[in-house]
């Protein structure tokens, strides 16, 4: 059956999410954005309502959301700042990995920390040689005894200045290229340095850090899933967490559509206010059928883990239409304002700012495109672990 209504309860989730949004981050999200500023705070108001670690399951102390319900949490947070959302949703990307693959003692100890506390932890994946080129990392996990030692850095890090713990990829066997990678929880310790804190385009109320592990020692029982599967792991965390992607790009453009529509009703210019032109409609319908279009896309994609299935294909269609959609609405909304858009007092261009990272992290809209022409071309079986369903 295909069906796109909402259940009451579901409806009820979404509008908690909105007014969350619409009381405690629309009116500090401009003034955030300006400096840059760390929203502590909201982070713990949208913890204590459970709007945090949504696909945290209530075995381990979270909410138990769906990814269909974390996708109406996400558009409407990021409805709200999508730079305050990143920060509020990162746990989920670098919890993903120790749901598909951690060992019950791992879950238990790192996932329940986030839900007992707003803690936060990040995913350590990119390095500054190695973005879309996965593989090419250098970051080193050597074992000795029953430990693992890490070296190496990683940078363009969600949260990382903050993160109590790490979700980081080293390579275990530096010759084997994909199949040499593996992933580890590392706690935050004093071998754990945060080098650098980014000055961003957009989303800036997030933290976004360069970390270096100097030698940092971790039990090696904080290895996550099987020594050399990091890659298939990593590919299957993104696979679960780009809906969530696609559902704040959503968001934002939703944002951007009520902007310039309502100030397209008032703003008079020859006579009439220019909604009456047909130029502005038309640029309204099209953003309103990208945003749409942006949200059915994002819901498939969740859909699809909800019923335990592969949606990698369909996961990159959201991600990259949502993304690459965001952009276009944002900067429409810019031209609606005309001049006006240009100017920071007006508001809507920081939508256009933070829309611009959505076709950039988890992925770029190249490598979405990448990802679709490869299963589109050469669809291949994937073989997951058996506790891939989280
Ligand atoms: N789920 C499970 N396994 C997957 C998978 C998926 N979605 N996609 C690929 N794999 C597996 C393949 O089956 C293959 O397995 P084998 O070792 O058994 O052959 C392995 O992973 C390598 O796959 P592939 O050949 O497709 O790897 P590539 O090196 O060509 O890289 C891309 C693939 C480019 C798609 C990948 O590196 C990527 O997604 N890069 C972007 C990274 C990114 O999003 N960075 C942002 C960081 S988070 S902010």
């Amino acid at each position: 059956m295909v069906d796109f209504t909402l259940t009451d309860e579901q409806k009820a989730l979404q509008e908690m999410a909105h007014e969350f949004a619409e009381k405690e981050i629309r009116p500090v999200a401009w003034e955030y954005d300006v400096d840059g500023t760390w929203p502590q705070e909201i982070i713990e108001k949208a913890w204590e309502l459970g709007l945090m670690n949504n696909h945290l399951p209530e075995e381990y102390g979270g909410p138990g959301a769906s990814y269909l319900e974390g996708a109406l949490i996400e558009e409407e947070i990021s409805w709200g700042c999508s730079g305050i959302g990143t920060s509020i949703g990162a746990n989920g990307l670098a919890a993903a990995p120790v749901l598909i693959g951690g060992s019950e003692e791992t879950k238990k100890k790192y996932l329940g920390m986030l839900a007992e506390a707003p803690k936060l932890a990040s995913f350590c994946l990119t390095e500054p040689g190695a973005g879309s080129d996965v593989a090419s990392m250098r970051t080193r996990a050597v074992r000795k005894g029953d430990k693992y030692v890490i070296s190496g850095q990683k940078c363009f890090i969600t949260n990382g200045g903050y993160a109590d713990w790490y979700t980081v990829y080293a390579k275990t066997d530096p010759d084997a290229g994909h199949r040499g990678m593996s992933a580890f929880v590392v706690p935050k310790d004093d071998t754990v340095v945060v080098d650098k804190k980014e000055d961003k385009m957009g989303q800036r109320a997030s933290n976004t850090a360069t970390i270096t592990f100097n030698d940092t020692e971790i039990p090696a029982e904080n290895l996550i899933g099987e020594e050399n599967k990091g890659f298939k792991l990593a590919m299957m965390t993104l696979d679960r967490t780009r809906p969530g992607v696609a559902a704040m790009a959503t968001g934002i453009s939703r944002a951007a559509l009520e902007m310039a529509t309502e100030y397209s009703k008032e703003r008079v210019q020859f006579d009439v206010p220019i909604a009456m032109h047909q130029a502005i409609q038309f640029m309204i319908a099209d953003m309103a059928t990208k945003t749409h279009l942006s949200r059915l896309a994002t819901w498939q994609s969740a859909a699809l883990l909800d019923q335990g299935r592969r949606n990698t294909i369909e996961s990159s269609h959201a991600k990259r239409f949502a993304s690459d959609s965001c952009m276009e609405v944002t900067t429409d909304a810019v031209q609606v304002f005309g001049g006006y858009g240009f100017i920071k007092e007006y508001k809507v261009e920081k939508l256009m700012r933070d829309a611009k990272i959505m076709q950039l992290y988890e992925g770029t809209s190249q490598i979405q495109r990448l990802v679709i022409a490869r299963e589109t071309l050469l669809p291949r079986h994937i073989e997951e672990p058996a506790a891939a369903t989280a």
